[in-house]
């Protein structure tokens, strides 16, 4: 981990929201790391950015070291092995949370969440707890996905709205923004996603704690190098989560109503 540098001699409020931290989650991401730590550092100068590496074999993380030596703003999370993007991400949630920051940005390391979207997505944030780059949502772009992608997100996000009850285009969306008062509220410690479900579940917590969730229009680009770590079992564990959990809210809406506590209504969630 570099440590050299901390966030109160460097971080700076940006848009309003305070300091942010950009984490940027990384499984053989040679080909990309630069780039879009340059690309981040350009369209937002205020923020810093932490890599969150799983020890890829093909030295992702050394050339994250080598860009955080020469940028006191850029950081690296040195973690054992693949532990998959959720695991990364409470990782790197807590060292943000430990170094104070207000505010906690998730991007992709492959270029498909544009940095140029950043300052939108902060600007919202500034009204909101949570802001989510939306693909699904009017204004929004998505280039060069093949077909059975595009297919995937649509129908998961169908899928994750109709049984859980969110008014959320993109709940399966990477691209977003955290403030500190969010993630405070959120429950992590009982975060139980590895793979990718675990943007479901953030967005479930979220809209349970009644937080303010904002969708911003992005324009999404398939990567260009290097290959996705999707996989078919990250889609299974996301529809064997997503439907256990809209499985466990009709349980609980059930029990709610035959207790008596609410009008005596079955409310779906
Ligand atoms: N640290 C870490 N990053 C991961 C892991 N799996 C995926 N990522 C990163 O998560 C981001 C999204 O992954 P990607 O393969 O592009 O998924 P796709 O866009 O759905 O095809 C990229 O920055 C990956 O390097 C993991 O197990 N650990
Ligand atoms: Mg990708």
């Amino acid at each position: 981990m570099n440590e050299a540098t901390g966030p109160t001699r460097h971080a700076a409020d940006v848009s309003g929201v305070g300091r942010v931290l950009v984490v940027i989650p990384t499984y053989n991401e040679a080909d990309n790391v630069s780039d879009i730590v340059g690309r981040v550092r350009q369209a937002a100068p205020g923020v810093e950015v932490l890599v969150a590496d799983d020890n890829s074999p093909d030295g992702t993380g050394v050339i994250a070291d080598a860009l955080a030596r020469t940028d006191p703003r850029v950081h690296v999370l040195h973690r054992e092995g693949k532990q998959g993007l959720g695991a990364a991400y409470l990782a790197g949630f807590t060292w943000a949370r430990e170094r104070g920051y207000d505010a906690v940005v998730e991007m992709d390391a492959d270029g498909s969440h544009a940095p140029e979207d950043l300052p939108a997505l902060l600007d919202a944030a500034r009204d909101a707890d949570v802001v989510i780059g939306s693909r699904w949502t009017s204004g929004a772009r998505v280039v060069n996905w093949p077909l059975r992608r595009l297919a995937l997100s649509r129908c998961g996000n169908l899928y994750a709205r109709l049984a859980l009850g969110m008014p959320v285009s993109d709940a399966t969306g990477g691209y977003r923004v955290y403030r500190r008062s969010a993630l405070d509220a959120m429950d992590l410690a009982s975060v139980c996603s590895q793979g990718y479900s675990f943007q479901v579940e953030l967005s479930r917590l979220a809209h349970r704690a009644g937080m303010r969730i904002t969708e911003v229009p992005i324009t999404f680009a398939e990567r260009e190098r290097g290959d996705s770590k999707m996989s078919p079992l990250i889609v299974a564990e996301a529809l064997w989560r997503i439907t256990t959990w809209a499985v466990q809210d009709r349980r609980q809406a059930i029990r709610r109503g035959l207790h008596g506590t609410s009008t005596g209504q079955v409310r779906w969630p």
